[in-house]
């Protein structure tokens, strides 16, 4: 287990990444040793080096929900992270300026009604928690060099979470089947992905529920009110200055957006 200075210091060094925008070796690199564990602790330093700069959580957010890109990392449970305020984009433009190196991809969000509290919570129990779901599009902008990291490293980069996107469409969830629901992303007029709620794992809401339980090993709880992202339906495309994204869900409306 590295210690907390040490985890102060990479949390710094992420931060200092992301604030401006240069890559960085992954850490297991240097720290080949680093656990998921360790991930977590680093991440809970950005969260609270962020408190102390005044920023927000404004949304949760799930990870490697669907069961290609888990096979892919070799791993049996997605990850999680943190969402802040400043990250989140009220206007149809995504700065690149700011950015590193930028991937979009579509998601469906929840916004829950009341405390949800691990362990043992099902896909049932979080629907009926949940007050809203809505369409979001996410910006992931890995602060590794070329997107290349082990799972510890990309928990501790707070899961790659940059930007978001969240449409205006509010609906119940139980007037949808979000396993149903259709997403479409198009860049420029071509369309680049497809898929159905049921990328994430079998039912976004299931996404929900795995996050209560895995913050339930560490003493916490999802709150009412909280904005949650269940992980991509789509893969994550990149993005170039200039491209128009533009993304549609059966029943939850449509985003767009442009790349200046
Ligand atoms: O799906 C996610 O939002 C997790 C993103 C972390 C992995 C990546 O940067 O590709
Ligand atoms: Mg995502």
């Amino acid at each position: 287990m590295l210690s907390d200075q040490i985890n102060r210091t990479l949390a710094e060094k992420l931060i200092d990444a992301e604030v401006n925008k240069h890559e960085v070796i992954k850490l297991t690199a240097e720290y080949p040793e680093l656990s998921i564990e360790d991930g977590y602790r680093i991440q809970d330093e950005i969260v609270a080096i962020k408190a102390e700069q005044g920023y927000q959580v404004f949304a949760m957010k799930m990870g490697f929900t669907s069961m290609a890109k888990m096979k892919q990392m070799n791993v049996d449970e997605p990850i999680y992270g943190y969402i802040f305020d400043y990250m989140a984009v009220d206007r149809g433009e995504l700065s690149l300026s700011e950015l590193i190196h930028p991937k979009v991809e579509a998601e469906i969000a929840f916004i829950l009604g009341k405390d949800i509290e691990g362990p043992g919570i099902t896909g049932a129990q979080v629907l009926a928690a949940t007050d809203y779901v809505v369409p979001a599009l996410e910006i992931i902008d890995s602060r590794y060099q070329n997107f290349q990291f082990t799972l510890p490293d990309v928990i501790a980069d707070n899961t790659s979470s940059s930007r978001v996107f969240v449409g205006s469409t509010m609906r119940n969830p139980l007037e949808l089947d979000l396993d149903l629901v259709g997403v479409t992303l198009s860049i420029n007029g071509e369309m680049k992905d497809l898929g159905a709620g049921a990328a994430v794992l079998g039912h976004p809401a299931n996404s929900v529920a795995m996050l209560a339980n895995m913050l339930a090993r560490r003493g916490r709880k999802l709150k009412a009110g909280q904005l949650i992202l269940t992980g991509g339906i789509t893969g994550a495309h990149q993005l170039y200055e200039g491209d128009v994204v533009s993304a549609k869900w059966d029943g939850l409306g449509s985003i767009d957006f442009t790349v200046k």
